[in-house]
């Protein structure tokens, strides 16, 4: 609710937050009186209670108990984390691609509900099911579990520090090697930052807990990896799975740019970049099973490095194609736990494990133990279910827009806010013809929001593509478009779009981002681990950061409540019980809400401990 109020601020939207927000808006400074760690989690469940913007509380689930059984105090196995530390990152990957099994990576914990649930899933969430993963599948090759939007989305939306993520789930899993997806020059963000970010990046990122970093440029600019890379490399323990993004369909007679023999160009940078993994990075589904035999099979001709496949299912039929890649040699492959697995997500784990099971290429995971685990996901999946994107399937139309998992159920919900819910197609299809205006890009963050960019605003304004293609100057064009035109992501695999580009750019003088940072900011990045993290935060994103701190400071470490409590506050009749410490538990309830006075606010009447508690919350229905 703070949130949702942060977020609709039009200063906020412009992304001029300073640290100043809050106090520029007196209207939020009333919870700054608040001092005990008791009252500012009343607060927060109290203003949740008033202006819950999330339905009704789902009856009844209690993640913990659909949990598996598993005794936690055995200490999990040793597994590929071990491996790893003893083989070092080259000889690593050098068994990956000896080995005969299919290995698997499990993106529950990252991809599969950044595509799904708009990342929503709680560390608490993700932290309590983890050491079971450790001691059950310890096979999987890695746990996606950071990275891509989990970092930005923890500090504007969760009111957690994405560092403590890392680290929670690096005590909980010390066994699996935990994978994330790094940006290239853009880190985890959407524009580029300086090589020395990247740099203290990718060391915190390592000693905090990553092993494997896959690492990719929207546009496919090796160029633009190198900084990341390098980093990686210097760690001298981490692995550097670098991607080619996969966009259009290589089987098709009619096409010119996006051929096996660019993708092979493409690897053949990877490779001399210094890469210990080729990744095959398939963001929107578009990779058929005879495209990816093809594919799969000219890499591993041609390189000697591991391939390692990623795809959405979004069309639904994703699991032919990881078939299709095993059967070509593929080395490993994404999956996901089945009910936060299909349509914009990744293939389910259980159809995969299944599908292999005593053949050749069996994963070595246990079906029952992966099956197990489901329950939970499930229950998550029902908590989290105000975020769901609305994509109540598969979707074929994939083949023609071309959006990736993780923004299309983003441009559903953009849509039902600006109140063209109804009329989707029209977005997509506009995505469409942006994508061809810009040049037919490999469509993945960033590049994916300038297409969606101008996708919305061709819409916004009605206009028709060929109009605003051939006369852009007639138009108001978005900002990021032009900095796009301006080169501020890189080059483009086609060459520019031209004479729109130049159209765009006349008479425009597009200031280019100042990617210097200053000589403290650097000296901190040098720091010890906290400063580091802090500046890295800070710097990467400045207004998310600034509401971090703003909610920790107003309502307290919100990582003590249940996701219920968290999401849903308060239920008449309920004792809700608050873990704040080992052994310490605050005890809330509801007695009434009163009516909004002249001025719109309530008054709560909460419990807390016993004691009546009245706590003051603004209606904002
Ligand atoms: C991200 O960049 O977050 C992605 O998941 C891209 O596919
Ligand atoms: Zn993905």
């Amino acid at each position: 609710p703070f949130l949702q109020q942060v977020l609709a601020d039009p200063d906020f939207q412009r992304g001029d937050v300073s640290t100043s927000f809050i106090e520029e808006r007196p209207q939020l400074m009333r919870y700054k009186r608040s001092r005990d760690r008791g009252t500012k989690l009343m607060n927060w469940l109290a203003d949740v209670t008033v202006n819950a913007p999330n339905g009704n509380r789902p009856t009844s689930v209690e993640l913990r108990s659909k949990l598996p059984a598993v005794d936690l105090a055995r200490p999990a196995p040793d597994a590929g984390r071990q491996r790893l530390l003893d083989l070092g990152p080259a000889r690593f990957a050098a068994e990956l691609r000896e080995r005969t099994s299919l290995a698997v990576t499990d993106t529950t914990f990252r991809d599969a509900h950044q595509s799904l649930l708009a990342t929503r899933v709680r560390t608490k969430d993700l932290v309590t099911i983890a050491p079971h993963l450790a001691r059950q599948t310890p096979e999987l090759l890695s746990i996606e579990a950071w990275g891509g939007a989990t970092y930005d989305v923890a500090l504007r939306f969760l009111g957690e520090d994405p560092w403590d993520r890392l680290a929670a789930l690096r005590e909980a899993v010390p066994n699996i090697p935990l994978q994330m997806l790094l940006r290239g020059r853009n880190t985890v963000g959407y524009t580029p930052y300086p090589a020395k970010v990247t740099d203290a990046f990718v060391r915190e990122a390592t000693s905090t807990g990553i092993d494997i970093f896959r690492i990719f440029d929207a546009l496919n600019d090796v160029s633009q990896m190198r900084p990341a890379i390098d980093s990686v490399l210097e760690t001298g323990t981490s692995v550097a799975e670098v991607a080619l993004c996969y966009t259009g369909d290589l089987s098709n007679p009619d096409e010119t740019l996006y051929t096996l023999d660019y993708y092979l160009r493409l690897a053949e940078q990877i490779v001399d970049a210094g890469a210990h993994i080729i990744a095959i990075k398939d963001m929107a589904g578009l990779l058929r099973p005879q495209a990816a035999r093809t594919l799969v099979s000219a890499l591993r001709a041609r390189f000697d490095l591991p391939v390692h496949l990623h795809t959405h299912d979004t069309a639904g039929g994703q699991l032919a194609t990881l078939l299709a890649a095993s059967e070509a040699g593929v080395d490993a492959v994404d999956a996901a736990s089945a009910p936060m697995s299909g349509t914009t997500s990744q293939p389910s784990l259980s159809a995969l494990v299944a599908a292999l099971a005593n053949c050749e290429r069996d994963t070595g995971i246990d079906l029952e133990r992966v099956t197990d685990f489901e329950p939970y996901w499930e229950a998550v999946r029902l908590v989290y279910r105000p975020f769901e994107s609305g994509l109540p399937g598969p979707t074929g139309r994939v083949y023609t827009h071309e959006i990736p998992g993780g923004q299309l159920s983003n441009l559903r919900q953009q849509a039902i806010a600006l109140g063209l819910a109804d009329d989707f197609e029209r977005i997509e299809d506009m995505y469409a013809a942006a994508d061809r205006i810009l040049g037919r890009i490999p469509k993945v963050t960033p590049s994916s929001k300038v297409v969606g960019d101008l996708a919305l605003h061709l819409v916004a304004v009605d206009a028709d593509p060929a109009d605003f293609e051939a006369n852009p100057g007639a138009y108001d064009v978005p900002d990021s478009v032009i900095g796009f035109m301006a080169g501020e992501l890189g080059e483009l695999p086609g060459g520019w779009p031209e004479p729109f580009r130049s159209r765009v750019l006349a008479g425009r003088e597009v200031q280019v981002r100042d990617t210097e940072i200053s000589a403290d900011d650097e000296a901190a990045l040098d720091g010890d681990s906290a400063t580091r993290r802090r500046t890295l935060n800070r710097l990467l994103f400045p207004g998310p950061t600034s509401i971090f701190e703003d909610t920790v400071e107003l309502f307290g470490d919100l990582s003590v409540l249940d996701t219920l409590d968290y999401l849903y506050g308060l239920e008449p009749g309920e004792e809700h019980v608050i873990d704040i410490a080992p052994g310490v538990q605050l005890y809330v309830g509801l007695e009434a809400i009163g009516e909004p006075d002249e001025a719109g606010m309530r008054t709560v009447m909460a419990t807390l401990n016993g004691q009546l508690r009245p706590v003051f919350v603004r209606d904002r229905s």
